[in-house]
């Protein structure tokens, strides 16, 4: 069935062999869009994801690589199909080498953070899918120019199975469905994979364990020989890692990149390392810190197939968070940015929340430099709608169009053309719909935690206000809220944090004049009293921002269900909406109440705020 925004492509041309290239399956697509067209595709196979195409009437040559092919392909069709006028020339190639979906599913089924059902991939410990599915899925990607799909979830569960031991053959079959997309499968692997083999150590630098490496990659590449590599979450959240032998993460990720590199593959190893036990007592240790101090010593020491996977912000994907320092101090190694589709803090494909324009806002103060690779955490599922929420599909969409060309990604214009794909919608319906889905991150951000504070979110599930749900706890998430004041100060004279940024952001985070409203508690402690740019006290900001967020969702909620969504998306669409409404209130509410009691302080407009 045809879902999101391939609802306007043609049927999928059911060509299921295992010869199928990427050009091929390009000039199937180009003739079922656009029949009756004068076609001439021309593979030039060095140039791999480039594309160059020319077109004179219904004439069009199309130039590229294998999957420079398709990407044209895609790139016209997509264009064609919304109602964009073709130009007579264009060219193209991808800003970056890997543009990948990682998906957090575990092999009994379930997906960590998965909020669109179970898992695509796997279920009761073994490769279990739909190969349609799957298939709309590989589409899905390629038709945004994404490349690298890692299967597996990063805390690998069960380490005996990190490298598919048993499931190889199955792992083969499952790269044969995407290979014609030009969709490469990566695997997460489990750090000390060895020592459940027989092995006695994991020690990065012990001959044995590397050894042992190099021959599981031979296994693996054996069946899939166009892996992409290894995703690797080491010394994370329990995660074993190359700390407990004495080693550093650059001994540790260059074990397997040596392991890799015959294979061309590539090592991705995440940089979400902190001290998830910290002492809330403890002041002294400021969590924001934790990934620069531990890589920033290490720049330059890294194989050339290694990537440093950086979160895009500094905690863990809060709702508003500023550029990770990392990002912009690892001048002499190669990065790849990690965004998270899967709406974990954000509203759990329940809560609309359109990441259009954080894509934008990232990019801003990303230097094109040493960035290698995107990654997005998947929030694809079994659901139906594959998404959970319907307009969550734009998400992955707009993704995909800001990995190929983050210079040239306009918000605006990537969500006009996913409503064109997926609704047809033109006019005020278009008009409408856009604009509530570029408001949806603000709207949601007003009505749950302030100004960049972060995590008042309930704990393990992070659906729903707890002020203090992780105020007393070992994660280092602390708004240290008082009777005087809230926040952090993470400034030069606070915590030091801001002093991990080169120096024109550091000054424009220090001075709490410049620093932008939407960050004020994520790198200020405020008195309640403290006034705001515009004039109103800190408190009142707040009161505001909650009673304006949850009356807006009610806006939003009576706006999507005037709107004509076909079935079954009207009806999801409509039952999500109203939940939104309730969490709306519900936060609301809470923080209100939560920051009235501890400040003492009236709105000053006479709202209602619970006692
Ligand atoms: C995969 C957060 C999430 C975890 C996730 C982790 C990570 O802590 O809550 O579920 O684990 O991030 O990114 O590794």
């Amino acid at each position: 069935m045809h879902l999101n925004w391939l609802r306007s492509f043609p049927a999928l041309p059911d060509r299921q062999d295992p010869d199928l290239t990427p050009s091929a399956l390009a000039r199937a697509e180009l003739e079922s869009a656009f029949p009756g067209w004068d076609l001439t595709l021309t593979l030039s196979p060095g140039m791999g994801d480039t594309w160059v195409y020319d077109r004179i009437g219904r004439s069009v040559i199309l130039t590229g690589g294998e999957t420079g092919l398709l990407y044209g392909a895609y790139a016209l069709i997509r264009a064609g199909l919304a109602g964009r006028a073709l130009p007579e020339h264009l060219e193209s190639a991808p800003a970056y080498g890997l543009r990948m979906i990682d998906c957090w599913d575990n092999l009994d089924g379930s997906i960590e953070r998965g909020y669109a059902g179970r898992s695509l991939f796997f279920e009761g410990g073994r490769f279990a899918y739909d190969p349609a599915r799957v298939r709309h899925v590989a589409r899905m990607m390629a038709s945004v120019g994404l490349n690298v799909l890692c299967v597996n979830n990063v805390n690998v569960r069960q380490p005996a199975q990190s490298l598919m031991d048993g499931l190889l053959p199955d792992l083969s079959a499952l790269a044969d469905l995407f290979r014609p997309f030009g969709v490469r499968l990566m695997i997460s692997v489990d750090f000390s994979a060895p020592l459940g083999c027989g092995v006695g150590s994991a020690d990065p630098l012990s001959p044995e364990v590397r050894q042992w490496w190099a021959e599981a990659a031979d296994r693996i590449y054996a069946e899939v020989p166009d892996l992409a590599g290894f995703l690797v979450k080491a010394d994370s959240e329990g995660q074993p890692g190359p700390h407990t032998y004495g080693r550093t993460h650059a001994e540790g990720a260059n074990m397997l990149a040596e392991a890799l590199r015959p294979h061309g593959g590539t090592v991705v190893w995440r940089c979400f390392v902190y001290n998830c036990k910290q002492d809330w007592r403890d002041k002294g240790t400021d969590r924001p810190m934790a990934a620069y101090d531990t890589y920033k010593p290490l720049d330059g020491q890294f194989a050339e197939n290694v990537i440093l996977q950086v979160k895009n912000g500094p905690f863990d994907f809060q709702v508003r968070e500023p550029l990770s320092p990392l990002l912009l101090g690892m001048s002499r190694t190669p990065l790849g940015l990690e965004v998270q589709l899967a709406q974990e803090y954000t509203g759990q494909q329940i809560d609309l929340y359109t990441m259009a324009t954080l894509w934008k806002e990232i990019m801003a103060d990303l230097p094109a430099g040493n960035i290698r690779a995107m990654a997005a955490v998947s929030n694809l599922g079994r659901d139906e709608n594959y998404f959970g929420h319907p307009l969550a599909a734009v998400n992955l969409f707009t993704f995909g169009r800001l990995c190929w060309d983050p210079a040239g990604y306009d918000p605006e214009a990537a969500v006009t053309e996913w409503i064109r794909l997926s609704y047809g919608f033109t006019g005020a319906e278009e008009n409408a719909l856009r604009g509530w889905m570029l408001r949806s991150r603000e709207i949601y951000e007003k009505y749950t935690a302030p100004l960049g504070l972060c995590w008042m979110v309930n704990p393990h599930t992070h659906y729903g206000p707890n002020p203090w749900g992780y105020e007393f706890d070992l994660w280092g998430t602390y708004n240290r809220a008082d009777r005087q004041a809230v926040g952090i100060d993470r400034t030069g004279a606070g915590t030091g944090y801001t002093l991990q940024y080169p120096p024109a952001l550091r000054e424009r985070y220090e001075n709490p004049q410049t620093c932008p409203d939407g960050l004020k508690l994520f790198f200020h402690r405020m008195a309640y009293d403290a006034v705001m740019a515009d004039g109103r006290t800190l408190i009142q900001r707040i009161y505001d921002d909650h009673f304006e967020g949850a009356r807006e969702a009610e806006a939003m909620r009576d706006a999507l269900k005037a709107l004509p969504f076909p079935a079954p998306d009207r009806q999801v669409i409509a039952e999500r909406a109203d939940r939104q409404a309730e969490n709306a209130r519900e936060w609301r509410d809470v923080v209100n109440t939560f920051f009235r009691r501890l400040s003492g302080a009236d709105d000053a407009r006479g709202r209602r705020i619970y006692d």
